[in-house]
């Protein structure tokens, strides 16, 4: 496992005693740019651009490690760095991004600036031509097929990211499809489609403002008529049965963020079991491999 910036990295006592093997290494520092003025609309590129290719060497390290990635985060740009680095290190790569939002925004779309908004559009082969050049990203190359992508959760999307979503034919479960379907269909049409797609290693990239904001207030862009906790446990424990996991980024957990105590605690421990969920704990139950009954 690999810890970034959050308050989720105290917890990691409670996935050893779910029976995972966990190897923390570290939280990364960042560098520092006092002087990052917007490039156009874009705020913090200087900082984003260092921050995400050191995050890449980080997971790239890991995974050649061998052993499943858990990226803690922190803002969702992260995901840049997190899935290049996968990629680097395994090859293609099919990403399964749960969010309210579809952070597909180009710099030249983005109302906001926010790079959280962006990550996506920087790591599709299909948008390279869209993507205007920033201080700091000259290291980044794309490394995700838009086919090999598919989106659980949407109910905020911007107008040129449904232009994006449509254009280049994304698979997309929004909130109305999995009103429509219930989440067992939607995962099953998931699974399936990423088995038409050559199974190939999975990147969950969990945003935890996917789930409702009445379970998980603490995050920074939260959206109404989210993800049920349990739809949201659901999703882990099917691309955990799928075998394929291979590394997951939890983000957007901002304490901060919350008005209440209740609201940071609640938002915490729901990202920990959707950890534990991706990492083989079962609501049905875990028992150890030498558990024996005891005898009268
Ligand atoms: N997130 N679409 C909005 C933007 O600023 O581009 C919101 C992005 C939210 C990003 O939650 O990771
Ligand atoms: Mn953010
Ligand atoms: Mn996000
Ligand atoms: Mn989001």
């Amino acid at each position: 496992m690999l810890i970034c910036v959050s308050p989720l990295s105290y917890h990691l006592t409670e996935f050893v005693s779910a029976g995972c093997e966990v190897k923390d290494y570290g939280n990364l520092t960042f560098e520092e740019f006092p002087d990052d003025e917007p490039v156009g609309r874009v705020k913090n590129a200087r900082a984003v651009g260092s921050a995400n290719q050191r995050l890449s060497e980080a997971v790239k390290a890991v995974k050649k490690d061998g052993h499943t990635t858990a990226m803690l985060g922190g803002d969702h740009s992260l995901g840049i760095g997190s899935i290049h680095g996968h990629s680097a290190a395994v090859g293609k790569l099919s990403v399964v991004w749960v969010d309210a939002h579809s952070d597909i925004n180009t710099p030249l779309t983005s109302s906001t600036g926010n790079m959280h908004g962006q990550p996506v559009s920087f790591l599709l082969h299909e948008l390279q031509s869209k993507l205007p050049a920033l201080p700091n990203f000259s290291w980044l190359k794309p490394c995700l097929s838009a086919k090999d992508l598919v989106y659980i959760g949407l109910r905020d999307v911007d107008p040129g990211e449904h232009y994006f979503l449509k254009f280049l034919g994304v698979k997309v479960f929004s909130m109305t499809e999995v009103d429509r379907l219930g989440i067992g269909k939607v995962m099953e049409e998931t699974c399936d489609y990423l088995c038409t797609r050559g199974n190939k290693p999975i990147h969950l990239s969990y945003d935890v403002d996917a789930i409702d904001p009445t379970v998980t207030p603490a995050t920074g862009t939260p959206v109404v008529g989210g993800l049920t906790y349990r739809d949201g446990i659901y999703i882990t424990e099917q691309i955990r049965h799928t075998g394929l996991l291979s590394a997951v980024d939890m983000v957007e957990v901002n304490p901060l963020r919350a008005q209440t105590e209740e609201g940071v605690r609640s938002t915490v421990s729901t990202a920990v079991d959707l950890l534990l969920g991706c990492f083989g704990r079962l609501r049905e139950g875990n028992h150890p491999q030498d558990y024996v009954p005891p005898e009268p």
